[in-house]
């Protein structure tokens, strides 16, 4: 098998960083907040997180934080949303820097984008989606503020969203997608409610999503990507079946993606590089316990370690102990 190439893709994220004018840079402009996230998550996971400068990431992230309303933005100038705000968040977590948030603040914009029947807007403008209940809810639960909001109805709307393949949708009646799904279940681990999830329908739904060459795709008739290995294989872990995937066809697959030469990792074999994909290559590395990386909450979307230290110190991390 394939070694993957750890040092090369070290190399290739910090250049990411470092690049302003380039392709991806200017396709990733608007999200680069998220970019943050998925290359600082990786560098984590390579043991790496050292080579960055905590303080030049964290003085430009809060230049995206807005002083009027408390969220932040994709980039500086950028409109506030909770797709952001959870990269912020995450991000400060992953330096053990919340405490430059003003976290009453920051959690009261979060909690204010709930609505009446418990779904949550991503922004003022108003558009729902079952990712921004997850992002509302991981990002609150890291800030210790769940209660500002009602996860009774948070619960029951992730809920509505449920279809009669135990699939998770974006909305009532959406189809079902490995994206969605980790958001919902997700969600549903960290607020303790995963007995609404129907296990084996779910983990046959997901297991299905494994192809031929090994590789994942997010619903059927699609083409696998890498980054899949993240989004089926973290939900089959909170549901406890992740047996159910060939996990050496899956580990071949996304080594098979690598930039052996220039690093980085691509959706699928030969396709260029780019950020997202290797993170979420790397973090589906992780969740199969590839040797040498760190390990990642199913959950969190974070290292095991960061999510211990949020809250408890040592101990494992909630969305282990709520399944
Ligand atoms: C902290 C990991 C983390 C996530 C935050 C934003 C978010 C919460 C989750 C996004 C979940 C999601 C919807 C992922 C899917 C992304 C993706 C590759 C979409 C592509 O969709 P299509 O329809 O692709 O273009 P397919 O593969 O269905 O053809």
């Amino acid at each position: 098998m394939e070694d993957l190439v750890a040092e090369k893709h070290v190399k290739y994220i910090l250049s990411v960083e470092k690049k302003k004018d380039d392709f991806e840079s200017l396709v990733l402009e608007h999200l680069r907040m998220n970019g943050a996230y998925w290359g600082l998550t990786t560098l984590d996971l390579l043991h790496k997180l050292g080579a960055v400068d905590p303080d030049e990431v964290i003085s430009w992230m809060m230049e995206c934080y807005h002083q009027d309303c408390r969220g932040f933005g994709g980039n500086i100038g950028h409109d506030p949303h909770l797709l952001y705000t959870l990269s912020a968040v995450q991000v400060l977590a992953l330096f053990d820097r919340l405490d430059v948030l003003d976290i009453e603040k920051v959690s009261d914009y979060v909690a204010g984008l709930q609505n009446g029947d418990g779904s949550f807007s991503g922004d003022i403008w108003g558009e729902t989606d079952t990712r921004f209940s997850y992002c509302a809810i991981c990002c609150l639960s890291i800030l210790h503020r769940l209660d500002k909001i009602d996860v009774e109805k948070a619960v029951n709307y992730i809920v509505s969203c449920k279809n009669l393949d135990g699939g998770f949708g974006s909305i009532p009646g959406g189809e079902s997608h490995a994206g969605q799904i980790f958001c919902c279940v997700g969600a549903l681990a960290i607020t303790g409610s995963l007995h609404h999830v129907d296990r084996d329908l779910l983990g046959w739904w997901l297991c299905e999503r494994q192809c031929k060459d090994g590789g994942l795709n997010g619903r059927p008739e699609k083409l696998t990507d890498v980054c899949y290995s993240w989004w089926v294989l973290s939900s089959l872990i909170m549901i406890d079946r992740v047996h159910w995937i060939d996990k050496d066809k899956l580990t071949r697959f996304i080594l098979n993606c690598q930039d052996r030469e220039n690093g980085g990792i691509s959706d699928r074999p030969d396709n260029a590089v780019d950020v997202f994909h290797t993170y979420f290559g790397v973090a589906g590395l992780s969740l199969m316990e590839y040797p040498g990386l760190k390990s990642l909450d199913p959950a969190y979307a974070l290292p095991v370690d960061v999510v211990n230290r949020i809250f408890f110190g040592k101990q494992r991390a909630p969305s282990l102990l709520a399944s």
